[in-house]
């Protein structure tokens, strides 16, 4: 009988692992991976389910000042959506041996990332149909990719937020041609909203291809399936026609028409700009964590009463199975 060694071992499971990734398998939380693919997995995990949890501070600014009943339901259960969402994704997070808490806190201490683009201010009402139309339409250009990514939980989660987030799209394009067609004072509105949240939206997609340190990994690993400027470029071609639609803008005088790829190509993306804002230094970064911090101290009494009943239930059941046994 011959017996491994632990690196032999290894070499093995990795090219196993490997295979199935080749193979298209999905990759699910029992199964054996590699310590480098678990970590990648949480740190893109989780500073999208901080996207999602900070991304409802912007819109829910403008929950009690919407114009009518209707726009204010369509607010309020597309911000509840992003709670949701957020929970998922914590969820398949936890699924890779890491405990909610422990990300949390790091959101909250500030040593986690989360998307830039919720650094940015909700300055009038249609930037909550811009961001609808914009940064949600960005997110699903995304998400659909990641919902063919190689791990189970967190391809399955974007299955379902995706068919939300194709709601909140559609609902932020409704709302801007509804403005669009309006008033000249609407429409000036939502031009200039769009003005404001387009460049942000670009960079939602991250640094380009050459400046991402993290895509060839991921990339191999059938995390990602686009890389971030090709999504970047899916994006741009699909709102263009859109802006044309509704007969607004973008801001960027370098925009041009490439006949022979039939993308649109944009001018350059002030990267400067993108990462003052990811590091720390956006427009509402410190707004945004306190906001979040003080939100966690006030719903410590949910979370330990939540806490409190888990353990009662718990209490209950052993007693009742010790009963009747
Ligand atoms: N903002 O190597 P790269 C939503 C960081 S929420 C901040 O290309 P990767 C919604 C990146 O983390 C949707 N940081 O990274 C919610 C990395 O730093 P670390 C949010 C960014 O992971 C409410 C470094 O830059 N979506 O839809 O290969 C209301 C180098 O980048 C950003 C997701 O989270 C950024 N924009 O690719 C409405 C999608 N970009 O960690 C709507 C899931 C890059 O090495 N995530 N960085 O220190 C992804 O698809 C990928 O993580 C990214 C970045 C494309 C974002």
């Amino acid at each position: 009988m011959t017996t491994q060694t632990p690196v032999a071992d290894d070499a093995a499971r990795l090219a196993a692992f490997e295979a199935r990734i080749a193979a298209d398998e999905s990759i699910e939380p029992k199964d054996w991976m590699p310590e480098r693919y678990r970590s990648q997995l949480i740190r893109m995990m989780s500073q999208h389910a901080h996207s999602e949890v900070v991304g409802m501070l912007p819109e829910g600014n403008w929950i009690t000042r919407a114009p009518s009943l209707r726009r204010k339901m369509i607010l309020l259960a597309k911000v509840q959506d992003e709670g949701g969402h957020g929970l998922y994704i914590y969820c398949g997070t936890e699924t890779l041996g890491v405990d909610r808490q422990e990300l949390v806190q790091q959101l909250l201490d500030g040593k986690a990332k989360y998307s830039s683009i919720f650094n940015y201010p909700t300055l009038s009402w249609a930037d909550i149909g811009a961001i609808g139309w914009l940064v949600d339409g960005a997110a699903i250009v995304n998400q659909t990719m990641l919902a063919k990514a190689s791990y189970g939980p967190y391809a399955r989660a974007m299955v379902r937020i995706c068919k939300e987030e194709n709601f909140h799209k559609k609902q932020g394009y409704e709302f801007m041609v509804t403005l669009a067609r309006g008033t000249p004072a609407q429409k000036a509105m939502a031009q200039e909203s769009l003005n404001r949240w387009w460049w942000p939206s670009l960079m939602m997609f991250g640094p380009h291809d050459a400046d991402s340190p993290n895509s060839d990994e991921l990339k191999k690993w059938g995390v990602k399936r686009k890389s971030n400027d090709e999504l970047r470029q899916r994006f741009v071609n699909l709102t263009i026609a859109q802006v044309k639609a509704i007969d607004l803008t973008v801001p960027d005088p370098d925009l041009r028409y490439d006949e022979a790829s039939g993308d649109w190509i944009t001018g350059p993306i002030d990267w400067d700009e993108f990462w003052r804002v990811v590091k720390g230094h956006g427009p509402c970064n410190s707004e945004r964590l306190g906001a979040r911090r003080k939100a966690h101290d006030e719903g410590r009494w949910v979370r330990d009463a939540a806490m409190a009943y888990a353990e009662k239930q718990q209490r209950n059941n052993r007693e009742t199975t010790e009963r009747q046994q």
